[in-house]
């Protein structure tokens, strides 16, 4: 029976691990274990640019003001999970896409770390074959023509991924530990608004892109506190979710976008189809041992009072999701989360109080980075 065991553990790094990277550092390790149990007691409550800016009661605008988030303005916590995005890192410029500089991205994630949060980062990247071209204004072809003969795929290496690297390599933090991080690139492909959508490379081509990816990143740049998020757009079925899926050596966590639109209209149906997509990715994670997630999601402005405990509680009941994440609070006329004042502040407080969805506290007793014990 000894023996037995010993053949056991020797043999299990062929087997046993379901992460991309065999060389994760522990923290990550440590992040993806948790990931995947963390779901049964609890969903983790994410919300993009959380502490960058904000709503002030009277709609205005508040940016980059220490310690402040909308969320901790209404329950005293932070978010349990936060949201980067890093797109226009490639054009070398000091702030993204939505304004925020990178270094206070920098300095937001080395903060959400050691308060014991989670850090999730997506990548709006211009158009690679013509930087002018905005991630939503298309040039056809794109991954075909990176893919293709010459040397397109090496400009796009250094073009973007060396500085993708870069930018992962300088979050460390001060115990000298590098920050796991949440990638989430190429989202939302099984639509076509981006560059990287559906109807501009065929299934393998995404696959192969996504796959060169992970390696260059992981293999060539060193990164090794990466988990790589896979995130659909509305699927209809398993196969339509699995169609331009990497492979399990390349994907850790199984996501989806979905976002509510005309409520209240829709809300049976919006709760109906994200719990249908929500468990077909846990039937997914279960079999793949991979942690699954509701990587975007949202009703704009949220104009329904009761969001919060009519829409999104039943949506995760049962399905225990790692995760959540809505989308950033950037406008008046465009947000995701309520600040104090909105009508569904008093709703997400109950949410909160429910003990079905986790916080910052709650995530640092979980202990994600197993470095209290
Ligand atoms: C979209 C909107 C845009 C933003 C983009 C990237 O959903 O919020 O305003 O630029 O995401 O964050």
């Amino acid at each position: 029976m000894r023996n037995f065991y010993i053949l056991f553990f020797i043999l299990m790094p062929f087997f046993g691990y379901t992460q991309v990277d065999p060389k994760a550092t522990e923290e990550t390790v440590s992040l993806y274990a948790q990931l995947k149990t963390i779901g049964a007691k609890g969903t983790l409550f994410g919300h993009q640019d959380s502490p960058a800016y904000g709503l002030n009661s009277d709609q205005t605008r508040w940016i980059g003001e220490n310690g402040r988030s909308d969320i901790k303005s209404i329950i005293g916590e932070h978010a349990a999970v936060i949201g980067f995005d890093l797109g226009h890192l490639e054009l070398d410029k000091e702030a993204n896409l939505d304004d925020v500089p990178f270094d206070k991205i920098r300095e937001l994630i080395l903060e959400n770390y050691a308060r014991g949060g989670v850090t999730t980062i997506s990548w709006h990247p211009n158009n690679p074959l013509d930087y002018t071209k905005t991630t939503w204004d298309k040039v056809e072809n794109t991954i075909p023509v990176i893919l293709g003969k010459g040397k397109e795929f090496r400009k796009y290496r250094k073009s973007s991924l060396d500085k993708l690297a870069r930018f992962f390599h300088s979050l460390e933090s001060e115990d000298g530990a590098k920050i796991p991080i949440i990638f989430r690139p190429y989202h939302e492909h099984t639509g076509s608004w981006f560059w990287w959508g559906a109807d501009y490379c065929s299934p393998q081509e995404y696959q192969e892109f996504w796959q060169k990816t992970v390696k260059y990143l992981t293999k060539k740049k060193k990164v090794h506190h990466l988990l790589f998020a896979y995130s659909t757009d509305n699927f209809g079925s398993e196969e339509h979710y699995l169609e331009r899926y990497p492979g399990d050596k390349y994907v850790d966590i199984l996501g989806f976008d979905s976002y509510h639109r005309n409520a209240p209209a829709s809300n049976e149906q919006f709760v109906k189809n994200a719990r249908r997509m929500l468990g077909t990715v846990r039937k997914l994670g279960l079999e793949k041992d991979k942690p699954w997630a509701f990587t975007e999601t949202g009703l704009e402005r949220v104009t329904e009072n009761n969001w919060w405990t009519n829409i999104v509680l039943p949506i995760l009941e049962d399905n225990q999701a790692a995760y959540f994440m809505v989308w950033r609070n950037g406008r008046p006329d465009h947000y995701y989360a309520p600040y104090p004042g909105q009508h569904s502040e008093q709703d997400f407080k109950e949410m909160a109080a429910s003990g079905k969805v986790f916080f910052e506290k709650q995530a640092r007793e979980a202990d994600l980075y197993n470095k209290y014990k």
